[in-house]
């Protein structure tokens, strides 16, 4: 079939890349020229093991190419963005933006899958959306009006990981009818290994809701835990590892705070569909948003006592070995210290980019340096990502001894 894959992102790209390897000819749909650019020369606009060579091939083969028009196609894939507001709700703009450009091109007989993280009843909204602005279609084929068929088919591939993990991964897949599940079902069974289970499309999207905030809650369990060490003097790390030993306890690793554009958003869609019930999601919520700013006191707390401070700020990506630094804690607690510290100098090491992020540029006293002169010259150390460099890094030879060193990972212990 041709495959229209609408928005070419961090899923978009890696979903086309892949259809276009397997079973479809695929069109991918970006509205930023540079990606389309790009992707036409076969390169990846980001950094995810193994993509490059997928979207090289599958280009140069002729199956994938990209535009900014939205085609006629048998089935359309949307993984565009789903912001998050600040009242915690998601914004559906892109959602809708993309419907508005499928529209027109719908002929009948087309299946429209949505991939992006959406609040409960987002996958209704697009086909409401859809049907508005084509009443001669209709889901079940009342009054003999030519059929639409609509599904949601959450992606839930690790960054990092999403080559290997969108072929091995289960799959859920929920129709808004049992004919749209069957065939979006038949669609990721040209590509996936996984098992591919069916359901509605209300219960896909909480699925996935629900697979995030199970992590994002156990991830609050170890965070609390370690601002609870913090206050106890015990070493958390081993605390976790010996309470690990349990056959049935598997404490997660406290860190700076949460990130990506996943785990710290999608619990905040449940609890603002259930404001009143969900308590439990909101406090672990709560908790690891409040991981960045316990860091930032941390170091404040030692910088205080030096005139001219230089802190060594390890990592700004969101987690390790990628360059995306979306909803990243580091990110916040480099630009935090930066403002409550004007006098230091702060230092960023992060081996995944070029150039520091808009935000960070613009402040006087941070920079962008390697990790050896960034160290060298620091008084305090503060690590944010387990990076592999900073993991396999000589530890004597930055001479972590002579400074303040504070890890917010446990690499280091
Ligand atoms: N983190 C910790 N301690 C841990 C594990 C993670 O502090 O023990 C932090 C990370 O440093 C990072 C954040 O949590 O800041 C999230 O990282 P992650 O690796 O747990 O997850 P993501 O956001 O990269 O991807 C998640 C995955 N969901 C689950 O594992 C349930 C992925 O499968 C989803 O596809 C993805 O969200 C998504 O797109 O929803």
């Amino acid at each position: 079939p041709t495959v229209a894959v609408i928005g070419l992102g961090y899923i978009g790209l890696p979903t086309a890349a892949v259809l276009a390897t397997h079973a479809a000819d695929v069109i991918g749909v970006d509205v930023n020229a540079s990606t389309i650019e790009a992707v036409n020369r076969g390169e990846v606009p980001f950094v995810e093991p193994d993509l490059s060579v997928s979207v090289a091939g599958a280009v140069s083969q002729g199956r994938l190419r990209a535009q900014r028009e939205t085609p006629q196609a048998e089935v359309y894939v949307v993984a565009v963005p789903t912001p998050f507001q600040d009242d915690h709700t998601a914004d559906l703009a892109y959602i809708d933006a993309a419907a508005d450009a499928i529209a027109p091109q719908l002929r009948g007989d087309e299946l429209v899958i949505l991939e992006s993280t959406s609040p409960p009843g987002a996958t209704q909204h697009l086909a409401d959306r859809l049907l508005a602005a084509r009443p001669d279609l209709s889901l079940d084929g009342t009054g003999g009006r030519p059929l639409l068929h609509v599904a949601h088919c959450p992606e839930r591939v690790l960054p990092g990981r999403v080559m290997v993990e969108l072929v091995t991964n289960d799959r859920i897949v929920g129709g808004l009818t049992t004919e749209a599940a069957r065939r979006a079902k038949d669609l990721y069974a040209t590509f996936c290994q996984g098992e591919i289970v069916t359901t509605d499309a209300v219960t896909a999207e909480m699925a996935k809701l629900v697979e995030n905030s199970y992590r994002d809650v156990n991830i609050a369990f170890a965070n609390e835990l370690s601002v609870i060490c913090g206050k106890l003097g015990i070493d958390v790390w081993e605390l976790i590892e010996l309470a690990n030993h349990h056959p049935r306890v598997d404490i997660l690793q406290p860190g700076p705070g949460v990130g990506g554009h996943c785990i710290a958003v999608d619990p905040w869609f449940i609890v603002s569909s259930a404001p009143d019930e969900a308590r439990l999601i909101r406090t672990a919520r709560e908790v690891n948003d409040a991981k960045p700013g316990l860091v930032v006191d941390r170091v404040v707390a030692k910088a205080e006592r030096l005139r001219e401070p230089r802190i060594a700020a390890l990592g700004l990506a969101f987690k390790p070995d990628i360059d995306d630094l979306r909803e990243s804690p580091a990110r916040a607690i480099v630009s935090r210290l930066a403002s409550a510290l004007p006098s230091a100098k702060i230092a960023a090491v992060e081996p995944n980019i070029e150039s520091l992020p808009g935000d960070l540029a613009e402040l006087p006293n941070v920079t962008l340096e390697p990790l050896e002169e960034a160290v060298r010259e620091a008084d305090i150390v503060v690590l944010l990502v387990d990076h592999t460099q900073f993991k396999a890094a000589d530890r004597r030879r930055l001479r972590l001894r002579e400074k303040v060193v504070i890890d917010t990972r446990g690499v280091w212990r």
